[in-house]
C-alpha cells in the first residue's frame, strides 16, 4: 500500500535504535519539525519525543488538516499556544500552511542566528528535521518543502548512511530522512484511532471489527455524516444495525441474503480515510 513503514513491528530493540540515531541527528538540528495528524493529534504524538527533542527549538505541524474539522483544528492550535508551543496546520499535498511553516522555522532559529552573528559565523542555514508517526505525511512535507517530486526510498531508520541536507528557500536546510517514531501503544482508543487513519496497519484487528468501531465513532462524534452519506432515514443505536443499513443502501448483499461485511467495512474506513465522509476530526483538545 502507501508505504513500508506500515509494516513495522516496533520490537524494542528497533525502538532503541530509532532513538539513538534520532539523537544523533539532533545535535546537527536547529529547529525540530513536529508532524502530528490534524484528525487525532493525541494518538498521533510519540509518547517519548518531548524528551528526545529536551530544549531545542521546535514546531508542530497538524498535517492532513484538509481531512480534519476546521473549529476542532482551531481549538487543537489555541490550546497548544496556552502550552507556549506554536502549531500550524497544514496539507502537505496540496501545500498550504507550508509559508507559514517556514516562517515560523526561521522564527523558531532567530535565538541561534544573533548567537551565531555574534560569534562572527555568517551564513549558517537553519537546519530542519521532520519527525512523526508512520504515514503521517512527513516525507509529502519533505517533497513539498523541497519541490522534488519524490524523496529517495529506503529512507529508513539505520538505512541511510551519508547525511542529505536539502537546501530550501529563506536560508533553511532540511535533512532529508525524515525521523520515524513509533506510535503508542498502551490504550485501546489510541490504536483505534491510529489504525482509522492508517498510521497502522488495519490487522490490529480484523478488518470488519475496525469498520464497526468506526461506525460506532461516528455515530458518537458526526452521526449526520452517515447519514448523509449512506442516506439513511432514521439511525439506530446499534452499531451492527447502522452497520446493516449501510450494506443495505449500497447492495452488498451476497447469496442467500447475507450481508458482506468485509465490503462493507472498507467501504466505510476507506471513506472516511479519503475525506468522501466530510472533514472528521476524531480528537478535542
Ligand atoms: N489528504 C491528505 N493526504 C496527505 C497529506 N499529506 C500526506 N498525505 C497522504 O498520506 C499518505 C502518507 O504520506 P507520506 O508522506 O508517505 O507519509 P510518511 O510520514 O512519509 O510515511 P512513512 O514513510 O510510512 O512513515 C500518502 O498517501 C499521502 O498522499 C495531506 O496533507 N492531506
Ligand atoms: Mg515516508
Amino acid at each position: 500500500m502507501e508505504s513500508n513503514s506500515l509494516n513495522i513491528n516496533w520490537y524494542p530493540g528497533h525502538m532503541k535504535k530509532t532513538r539513538e540515531l534520532m539523537i544523533n541527528n539532533l545535535k546537527l538540528i536547529d529547529v525540530v519539525v513536529e508532524m502530528l495528524d490534524a484528525r487525532i493529534p493525541f494518538s498521533s504524538k510519540n509518547p517519548d519525543i518531548d524528551e528526545i527533542i529536551g530544549d531545542k527549538p521546535k514546531v508542530v505541524v497538524f498535517n492532513k488538516n484538509d481531512l480534519a474539522n476546521e473549529t476542532i483544528t482551531k481549538e487543537w492550535v489555541e490550546y497548544y499556544s496556552e502550552l507556549g508551543i506554536k502549531a500550524i496546520p497544514i496539507d502537505a499535498n496540496k501545500g498550504a500552511g507550508i509559508n507559514s511553516l517556514i516562517k515560523e522555522c526561521q522564527t523558531q532559529a532567530s535565538e541561534k542566528m544573533e548567537k551565531n552573528i555574534s560569534k562572527g559565523i555568517q551564513n549558517k542555514s537553519i537546519r530542519l528535521m521532520i519527525v512523526g508517526v508512520p504515514n503521517v505525511g512527513k516525507s509529502s512535507l519533505i517533497n513539498r518543502l523541497s519541490g522534488r517530486k519524490s524523496t529517495q526510498t529506503g529512507d529508513r531508520p539505520g538505512v541511510t548512511k551519508g547525511k542529505q541536507w536539502v537546501r530550501l528557500k529563506g536560508n533553511l536546510e532540511l535533512l532529508d530522512t525524515p525521523g520515524i517514531l513509533w506510535p503508542k501503544f498502551d490504550d485501546e482508543d489510541v490504536a483505534l484511532n491510529l489504525a482509522f487513519t492508517r498510521a497502522i496497519k488495519d490487522e490490529i484487528l480484523d478488518v470488519e471489527t475496525l469498520g464497526l468501531k468506526l461506525i460506532e465513532r461516528l455515530m458518537e462524534i458526526n452521526p449526520e455524516a452517515l447519514k448523509t452519506r449512506y442516506k439513511l432515514d432514521v439511525i439506530s443505536d446499534n452499531p451492527l444495525e447502522v452497520m446493516d443499513a449501510i450494506a443495505f443502501k449500497r447492495g452488498f448483499i451476497m447469496a442467500r441474503k447475507e450481508i458482506d461485511y468485509t465490503r462493507t467495512a472498507l467501504t466505510v474506513l476507506n471513506e472516511f480515510r479519503e475525506g468522501i465522509l466530510g472533514k472528521i476530526s476524531l480528537e478535542r483538545p
